[in-house]
């Protein structure tokens, strides 16, 4: 069947025996992930026509104000999965525990665990700036039939069996991997249809675009510092172009297509970083490994870190393979 038209539904069910683990429960998965994405990008594209803005009036664990729209993604995302029985356990940015998921019939029959972040960048919501959900999606570790443990949400990112994330931006888009490449679908709102219109999404090995908050530039480690005057720097093909939105789905979907490196780092001020390992980095560094790209935290690869706990941070460096490289070689140069 040609590429041209295809919708995410048929895609699936295409793809569906090439998924090593293919027994569907992965593919109703995807799709209850569809629906909550139209749920959710129908509230966004409205949110500022309502009286839906503004803090909902609690902290969540990160102590930061959670956005009405927060609240909502993370509830219409939770209940979409919880409904269809098709997972035995959820960890979310907007949650403080992880939640076991049994029905009275199903009885932890289920085998996959899901980690969210319903509404990254929720912060931009009231300027009217891209936001977007991340998804991270493994195989449980402790038998099927008992209820999940929190082992079976900290387990390293290669253990991944799928990842992605839905950008609302200019157009609203669902970007996802199974573990063999990764595919773009495009949201055509007017009939609520996904169709694939980035197959087999790639980093460039180079680029000339930099993402960081250089506001934090005097509290990063020299290293960083250096790497961003590299990059300032007149030579070659530099000085490169920097481009940061405050927004993690669409630096990091914008580095895809043009080629670029998103940083995070750890400063005097944040020392594990900013960005959660387990909701943010993990699913992101898969899907960057996945499109050629790389991901690490420093010296080490994001996917090969041992989880401790569940709203772990960690420094995040993430994009075209031989930016980040060009990175890691100054980072190395002081430890
Ligand atoms: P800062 C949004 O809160 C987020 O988690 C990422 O989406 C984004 O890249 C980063 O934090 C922005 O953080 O400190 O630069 O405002």
């Amino acid at each position: 069947m040609s590429t041209k038209n295809r919708t995410l539904g048929e895609y699936i069910i295409e793809n569906q025996n090439s998924f090593k683990y293919s027994s569907g429960e992965l593919s109703k998965l995807i799709n209850a992930i569809r629906l909550a994405a139209k749920v959710v990008n129908h509230e966004v594209n409205k949110a500022g026509l309502v009286d839906i803005l503004g803090a909902a009036g609690e902290t969540n664990i990160q102590g930061e104000d959670q956005q009405k729209l927060d609240v909502l993604a993370n509830e219409k995302f939770i209940q979409t999965l919880t409904n269809r029985e098709i997972v035995c356990g959820i960890a979310s940015e907007e949650e403080d525990d992880f939640i076991s998921i049994n029905s009275n019939d199903n009885q932890h029959q289920n085998k996959y665990v899901v980690l969210i972040d319903p509404l990254d960048g929720s912060s931009n919501i009231d300027v009217n700036v891209s936001v977007g959900t991340i998804f991270s999606i493994y195989r449980r570790i402790t038998p099927v039939g008992t209820p999940v443990t929190l082992e079976d949400f900290l387990q390293p990112g290669k253990n991944q069996v799928a990842a992605g994330y839905v950008v609302y931006g200019t157009s609203t888009m669902l970007v996802y991997t199974t573990g063999d490449g990764v595919n773009g679908f495009t949201l055509n709102p007017a009939i609520g249809t996904f169709y694939l219109s980035h197959p087999n999404m790639k980093f460039p090995e180079d680029g000339r675009i930099y993402s960081v908050n250089e506001g934090n530039y005097i509290h990063f480690h020299q290293g960083v510092k250096d790497y961003i005057k590299y990059c300032q720097e007149e030579e070659g093909d530099r000085p490169y172009t920097s481009r940061y939105i405050g927004s993690l789905v669409s630096d990091f979907h914008r580095n895809m297509i043009k080629g670029g490196i998103y940083m995070y780092p750890k400063s005097s001020v944040t020392e594990e970083g900013k960005l959660r390992l387990l909701y943010e980095c993990n699913p992101m560094a898969f899907l960057a490994e996945q499109a050629n790209g790389l991901a690490i935290g420093g010296k080490t690869r994001i996917l090969d870190v041992q989880p401790k706990e569940l709203h772990q941070r960690i420094p995040f460096f993430c994009g075209s393979r031989n930016m980040v490289l060009k990175l890691q070689e100054f980072l190395t140069k002081y430890h």
